[in-house]
């Protein structure tokens, strides 16, 4: 059991409560206990069970907590938790999923209204009837139509690494199979989109029921959808789709660019081979005159054909790349080899779970050329952040592992704490010691937006900031950004030379694509880092490199491809784009 199973299992209780109107010290005691719990490096479940001490001398968890957490691991299930469950309709709990809705607003409408079910919801979102409850509008009416839809929308997507890691084991299985051809994936997982919603495999072969039947045979698979002449469906672990198709050789490239899709870019290409006089579809390029095929053995002609460059398929979503492709344009998208350094990453001296030595090792075995160790500050006493004279001590002990290391630079950096209004958790001498500053949102999350912005700005201004860690806060599937002016922080951020990051922990990846274009297109430079709390993590570097090639970035955009030597005069602010 994952300590953010526990922590949300807090969470619903406060928000039962919630929604119950009920005493706000223990709604404010549940949710603070949730907190305590995401932020614990080590595994809650079991070190309620062998080492219960540990546990207890962390401030904020009592007693109650103690036996809470050891009721669930133990018999899988809390009293308590139970007993709150049933003192609300069940189908009222979805309704705690949706964006800016929360507890206390359900609360009222349950009061007027007596709205217990998302569809009840919508149907009085839609009539207008909700802008009677109090303190709702109508644009709160829009608001919750909106985020009805992302919720339907959310529903049963996977994260792109959990997709990639529960698709593995799938593919190579098929790749073993002698009457399988060739083999390729596509669609949403091919483009590296941050969410999956099944998993789409294309292969070719000359025998399509023995690779059906093989397909079908895959241990890991949970259920059977659906087996057809073209397409089988499956669901493997935790009920991820996965659907093979089954195609032909001569027209596999144009079957391999229509089920890449995005839908969005394959109707804008249709409609540009339209105007041509072409067709295109998934078995090929046909001449819509006299309906003659002229290609389609491969997706490079199927580009080729409509006078475009290839189209790498993390850019296919309609965002302007067939315009650039027409031209000759397009950019030279970033790869995982141009990566030299990581700046991103915690060891035991905070809350990680490998040493200074282990992590560099970790770097050194990536061919790294230098990396950073960034630990915690202080205000997060609950993994063990460092205080100013920690952090002096842990700088030494780098100088002297620098001067054992060969072929790998070590930087001395800090991940520090912007405060509630943009202080920075530690002070300016011992920020000036520092090789790499790294500033992060790690609390009071819920402030106005322009009070939020205003904090950002404020510690951006700190001449000893380099880098602007998970910019948005978000975490895919589980939190929004908190509320801020993306645009205002940027800007500030290309103002005092601050990088802004790519946090390719898989379930941040904050800049998102999107925003990793924008900011690239107002000029601002950026880092992919992984964040790792241990060496195995160095690996996440993946989803970073796919969401920085989904937000068109080039290996010029990203500081940590430049050789030492650059980045430090970039880290010394004397020199930026
Ligand atoms: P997902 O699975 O929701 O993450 O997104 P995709 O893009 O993988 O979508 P999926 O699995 O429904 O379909 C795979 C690709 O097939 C899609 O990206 C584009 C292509 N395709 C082209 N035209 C159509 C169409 O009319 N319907 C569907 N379902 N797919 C189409
Ligand atoms: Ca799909
Ligand atoms: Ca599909
Ligand atoms: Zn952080």
């Amino acid at each position: 059991m994952e300590n953010r199973d526990l922590a949300a299992m807090f969470e619903e209780m406060a928000d039962i409560l919630e929604i119950k109107g009920e005493n706000p010290f223990r709604i404010r005691s549940f949710r603070r206990v949730a907190d305590i719990l995401h932020g614990l490096d080590f595994n809650v479940a079991s070190t309620v069970m062998e080492n219960p001490d540990k546990l207890r001398a962390i401030p904020g968890i009592g007693e109650g907590t103690m036996r809470k957490i050891g009721e669930v691991v133990a018999v899988g299930r809390c009293e308590e938790h139970e007993r709150l469950r049933a003192e609300i309709p069940a189908s009222m709990l979805p309704l705690l999923r949706l964006q800016g809705l929360g507890p206390k607003r359900i609360h009222l409408i349950w009061e007027s209204l007596r709205i217990s079910t998302l569809d009840e919801l919508e149907a009085a979102a839609r009539d207008q009837k909700l802008r009677t409850v109090p303190g709702i509008g109508a644009k709160t009416e829009g608001t919750i139509l909106n985020a009805i839809a992302d919720y339907r929308r959310a529903q049963g997507r996977f994260r792109l690494d959990q997709a990639l890691e529960a698709g593995a084991p799938l593919l190579a299985f098929l790749r073993d199979e002698p009457s399988i051809v060739r083999l390729e994936t596509a669609g949403s997982i091919r483009r590296r989109r941050e969410t999956i919603g099944d998993i789409d495999i294309l292969v070719t072969t000359a025998e399509p029921r023995k690779a059906i039947d093989h397909f079908l045979r895959y241990p890991g698979i949970r259920s059977v959808l659906g087996s057809g002449e073209t397409k089988t469906s499956i669901t493997i672990s935790k009920g991820l789709q996965a659907d093979l198709r089954v195609l032909e050789e001569k027209s596999f490239g144009a079957a391999l660019q229509y089920f890449t899709g995005s839908k969005e870019h394959n109707v804008v290409l249709r409609e540009r081979a339209k105007r041509r006089g072409l067709k295109v579809s998934e078995y090929g390029v046909f001449r819509v005159d006299d309906d003659q095929k002229i290609g389609g053995e491969t997706e490079e002609e199927v580009y080729q054909l409509l006078d475009l460059q290839p189209i790498p398929p993390e850019l296919r979503e309609n965002r302007g790349e067939i315009e650039r492709a027409e031209n000759g344009t397009l950019p030279k998208l970033i790869e995982e080899s141009d990566i030299r350094g990581d700046l991103h990453m915690h060891t035991t001296a905070s809350d990680g779970r490998d040493t200074v030595e282990a992590m560099t090792q970790a770097a050194l075995a990536r061919g790294y050329e230098y990396v950073a160790i960034t630990d915690h500050s202080k205000a997060l006493s609950m993994v063990g952040g460092l205080d100013e004279e920690a952090v002096l001590r842990h700088c030494r002990e780098i100088d002297l592992l620098n001067e054992r290391t060969r072929h790998v630079r070590i930087l001395k950096g800090m991940e520090v704490d912007i405060l509630g209004e943009g202080q920075l958790d530690l002070s300016n001498e011992v920020l000036a010691e520092l090789d790499v500053v790294i500033a992060s949102v790690h609390s009071h999350f819920s402030m106005p937006s322009a009070r939020m912005t205003e904090r950002i700005c404020r510690a951006l201004e700190n001449p000893y900031v380099n880098i602007l860690a998970h910019p948005t806060g978000r975490l895919i599937l589980r939190r929004e950004p908190y509320a801020f002016e993306l645009k205002e922080v940027f800007q500030a951020a290309i103002q005092n030379r601050v990088i802004l990051e790519l946090n390719s922990y898989p379930d941040r990846l904050d800049l998102k694509d999107t925003h990793c274009r924008l900011a690239k297109e107002m000029g601002a430079l950026i880092s992919i880092n992984t964040d790792s709390h241990a060496g195995s993590m160095l690996r996440f570097m993946r989803y970073g490199i796919a969401t920085a090639r989904r937000g068109w970035l080039e290996a010029e955009d990203v500081v940590n491809t430049y050789p030492l030597a650059r980045l430090r005069t970039i880290l010394k602010k004397e020199a930026y784009r």
